[in-house]
């Protein structure tokens, strides 16, 4: 096609976004197989099989939690970006810019964690990222490096709401509200992915709002123009944008999976009432559970305590169901076709339900005091980020490489599909077996008695390697292709 594209794009500059896309999914699936791979050393040192030191075990811990967090939401960011793309204009030239900050960014974290030993986590607590043993210019190149993310990341979700609002014309119509209340508009209603795309914009600005005051004050105190700030309220911002970050990039893979499933099922998600209902209750209520990682800050006023419990249940309702039930809606009686991504989707089902279920658990402050920061806390996070966020990402780049027709429903990429489920699978129930032993998260040296669930772990590790790997090969071979020509976007368009 020449000319001009739906959203005022040239065709050129439509391919433009589709390259940059691409670019987003590839680099983050490449990190997310680096970071993997950290991942396995620090199972293995779990195991008592190798030795890393605790000096080696913090930086790779710190950089494994940062890496992935950073390479899949990159990946998802990309993906969605390209499913919104053809109705909301994107500029081409704002994804590229987006693109070399966060690779900057990235870049930063890794040489405070690998070369200049910053080891302090991925959440980085507050004193912690100053009161290491590492030298300070580690601790500057990781903060920095964690600013120039979230700069990217705004620019992102700055160019979404923009790109929708003049789309959609006005809040309420780009949050959908004329299928909320059953108005009639003369202008186009948001569909599920587009829709989806915008809540994460607007709780993204929020996110990173709150992780500039988290940071500013540990840059003051760097310069030694503050010598001490309320912690407590940093702590508070700390977790305003790192939990409600991480969610984030769930439901930006919910859009994916919008987007990915239906051209299997040859069936399309409907923009409904539930749907438009359950997406503006979430712009809201991301923002309150965070608390729940306060619980055992006594100082905390209660009511908040409460208010993270409360949030920490409500907010996994509306998007669950519309999710779950929707999924389920377009495979029942549908003549799907069987492939990698859609296998990804039904695991990624899975892992999203049993990881929410242990997350509420853990939400729960009764169950938080005997649960907080052992391996049942990893363990519900990965379920539904390895599952969920990754899984559904990696579907809709599968997707997105192999078309419906394409090697993705080959049988070697089906049985790659079902040994990464499976590989998953073992790998998060060791986890969560540990977190029932009371094994705590975050140490470096485990006794004997903790070993064998490490043990456990590590050939589902392995079997996740080879899945991934496997199918590395047969979808590389498709990316010249996908470069060149990018295929229309799946899923609601056609
Ligand atoms: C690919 C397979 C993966 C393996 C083998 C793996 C393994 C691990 C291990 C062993 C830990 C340390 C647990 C502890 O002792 O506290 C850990 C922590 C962590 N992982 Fe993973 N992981 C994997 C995938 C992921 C994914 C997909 C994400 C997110 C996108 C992720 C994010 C994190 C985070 C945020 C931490 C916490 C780091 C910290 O405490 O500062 N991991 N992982
Ligand atoms: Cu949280």
């Amino acid at each position: 096609m020449a000319g001009r594209v739906g959203n005022g794009n040239s065709a050129r500059a439509q391919q433009s976004v589709e390259q940059a896309t691409l670019v987003y999914m590839l680099v983050g699936f490449a990190v997310f197989l680096l970071m993997g791979v950290l991942g396995l050393l620090m199972r293995l040192q779990h195991a008592g099989w190798i030795d890393l030191g605790p000096r080696w075990f913090y930086r790779i811990m710190t950089l494994h939690g940062s890496g992935m967090v950073a390479g899949v939401l990159l990946a998802s960011l990309g993906g969605v970006a390209r499913v919104i793309a053809p109705r909301i204009g994107l500029s081409p030239r704002l994804l590229w810019t987006a693109f070399v900050v966060y690779f900057l960014g990235s870049g930063l974290v890794i040489l405070a964690t690998l070369v200049g030993g910053f080891a302090a986590g991925w959440t980085t607590t507050y004193p912690l990222p100053v009161r290491g043993d590492w030298p300070m210019s580690a601790t500057w190149g990781f903060l920095l490096g964690y600013t120039l993310v979230a700069v990217a990341f705004l620019l992102w979700c700055l160019a979404v709401l923009v790109g929708a609002l003049r789309t959609f014309g006005g809040f309420g119509n780009t949050l959908a509200w004329p299928v909320l209340f059953g108005r009639k508009t003369e202008r186009p209603v948001p569909t599920g992915p587009e829709l989806a795309a915008t809540v994460v914009a607007i709780d993204g600005i929020i996110a990173v709002g709150a992780g500039v005051v988290y940071l500013v004050p540990i840059f003051a105190e760097m310069l030694g123009l503050v010598s001490g700030f309320d912690v407590l309220f940093a702590k508070n911002m700390l977790f305003l944008f790192g939990h409600t970050l991480v969610n984030l990039n769930i439901y930006l893979a919910v859009a994916l999976v919008y987007a990915t499933l239906g051209a299997y099922t040859g069936r399309t998600f409907k923009m409904g009432f539930p749907v438009a209902l359950a997406f503006n209750l979430v712009i809201i209520l991301v923002l309150l559970p965070y608390f729940h990682h306060l619980y055992q800050d006594f100082v905390q006023p209660w009511p908040l305590h409460l208010i993270g419990q409360f949030g920490s249940y409500a907010v996994g309702v509306p998007a669950f169901f519309v999710t779950i039930i929707g999924s389920l809606g377009l495979l029942y009686g549908s003549r799907v076709r069987w492939s990698a991504p859609v296998i990804f989707i039904l695991a990624g089902l899975w892992g999203w339900v049993v990881g929410g279920f242990a997350a509420i658990l853990d939400g729960t402050i009764a169950i938080n005091n005997v649960m907080h920061n052992t391996l049942w806390v990893p363990a519900h996070f990965h379920s539904y980020y390895l599952f969920g966020a990754a899984g559904f990402t990696w579907a809709y780049l599968f997707h997105t490489l192999g078309g419906v027709e394409g090697w993705v429903t080959s049988p070697a990429a089906r049985w790659l599909g079902w040994l990464y489920a499976i590989g998953a699978g073992g790998f998060v129930l060791a986890f969560f077996l540990s977190g029932l032993q009371s094994v705590p998260r975050r140490y470096a040296e485990h006794i004997a008695a903790w070993q064998v669930l490490g043990q456990v772990a590590v050939p589902f590790v392995l079997l996740l390697g080879i899945a991934f790997l496997g199918l590395l090969i047969l979808g590389l071979r498709a990316v010249p292709a996908a470069w060149r020509a990018p295929a229309p976007a799946p899923g609601s368009n056609d």
